[in-house]
């Protein structure tokens, strides 16, 4: 009966940590899945988590099923990190917000939702974008198209062939946006082209998702919302999907959220209402750990002041290893430009490496980054660095 069943080959990115693991070298760099490792290499599990789990372990809170939408006090928590506590919008009470298995969930639920109630949208997704984007939209139904974005000759954005795109789509249409720390690429729009981007998108009457999984990574927690906030300001209606895999190092309990701003507290309801359904049908209510966590982490002004330590942190140190790759690129392949690697935010590099480089990195160095030539800078530490960088030099010349 499965004789006609397809064998899934993997995924370009997750396949990476299976190859990693069986690799013998003891000098071998994973450098592929987008993880946040510490100075030592390893998963930190950071103080303010340690706190609440120790708290969690003495509460003894039983395992009874959470509400289909997720913990009331994580899904505020969740908007006023989003928007602000004192936004509008949070106090009005016209944003949907569900708890998620992570962001990926929350990206589905979105694309389920939307494609139930807007079946002739489309969406587009930049060129190039996390690979995911398009299974999951596609999964959900939808035709995927792409934008214009990155422009590897400079190294930078397309901005004028991404606003003339823009002009021409039509109305009622989905466009993805990375609002910070853009996978694969790490570039990002400045703020006052996400101004003119937004005023375009508004004019033209497309409708944003925004999939924020790097909140803090780029500047900081309160900086890095620059364009949801705008966005809102600009009066839209939109998606957004958050994660708390990476700023919080929680990847493996998957809580993200999908919010839905909405005009007007009565239509939010409505919107909540059926992303119950959709989850009620799909897993019926989310895992409770990771709410219970974030919850409490961002509910109390000490945790999440260490929170927001901690994210520092990890920004700063992910930003330390960009510019020492960048020092040993410089000095050991002299007359190429590395300069990207300081520009570029978030926590990957998009190399420019060919995917025969990238190959020769993995069969004679047994350094792992993803074919396209992303590597996810937040797994360099100053034991493996300069081993990187030479590899990466090698292959270069
Ligand atoms: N959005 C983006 C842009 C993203 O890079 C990831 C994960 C997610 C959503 C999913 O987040 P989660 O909360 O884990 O569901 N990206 C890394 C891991 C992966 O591919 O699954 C990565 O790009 O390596």
């Amino acid at each position: 009966m499965f004789q006609n069943v397809r064998y899934y080959p993997g995924d370009p990115i997750l396949g990476l940590i299976d190859k990693y693991n069986v690799d013998p070298n003891p000098n071998k760099v994973n450098l592929g899945v987008g993880v946040y490792y510490d100075n030592e290499g390893r998963l930190p599990i950071l103080e303010c988590v340690k706190t609440v789990e120790k708290q969690l372990a003495q509460q003894n809170i039983p395992h009874n099923y959470l509400p289909m939408d997720g913990l009331a006090g994580y899904r505020q928590a969740c908007q006023n990190l989003l928007f602000g506590t004192q936004h509008e919008a949070v106090q009005s009470g016209r944003i949907a917000t569900i708890a998620s298995l992570g962001g990926s969930g929350a990206l589905r639920v979105g694309a389920e939702f939307i494609h139930q109630w807007f079946p002739r949208a489309n969406i587009y997704v930049s060129n190039p974008t996390w690979g995911n984007h398009i299974s999951i939209f596609e999964g959900a139904g939808f035709t995927v198209k792409k934008y214009p974005y990155y422009d590897p000759a400079t190294n930078g954005l397309k901005i004028e062939e991404l606003k003339q795109f823009l002009q021409q789509l039509d109305a009622g249409n989905i466009i993805l946006l990375h609002p910070c720390c853009h996978n694969p690429t790490g570039i990002d729009p400045t703020a006052s082209e996400w101004d003119e981007l937004l005023t375009i998108i508004k004019e033209k009457k497309l409708i944003p998702f925004m999939d924020f999984a790097y909140q803090g990574l780029g500047d900081d927690l309160e900086q890095d919302t620059y364009a949801i906030r705008k966005a809102v300001d600009l009066g839209f209606c939109l998606y957004i999907s958050n994660s708390f895999s990476k700023n919080m190092s929680l990847y493996g309990e998957r809580v993200g959220a999908l919010s839905v701003v909405c005009p007007n507290q009565e239509q939010a309801k409505i919107v909540q209402s059926q992303l119950k359904f959709i989850i009620r049908r799909f897993y019926s209510s989310p895992p409770g750990h990771g709410n219970y966590i974030v919850d409490q982490v961002l509910n109390n002004a000490d945790l999440f002041n260490q929170w927001q330590q901690e994210v520092t942190e990890m920004r700063e140190r992910i930003h330390a290893m960009r510019f020492r790759l960048h020092e040993v690129l410089q000095s050991s392949v002299p007359g190429r430009d590395f300069s990207f690697l300081t520009k570029q935010r978030g926590m990957f590099s998009f190399t420019g490496l060919n995917s025969e480089q990238v190959a020769r990195l993995q069969s004679e160095f047994s350094i792992y980054i993803v074919e396209n030539g992303r590597m996810c800078i937040a797994g360099l530490n100053t034991k493996n660095i300069d081993y990187v960088a030479e590899a990466m030099a090698k292959v270069l010349t």
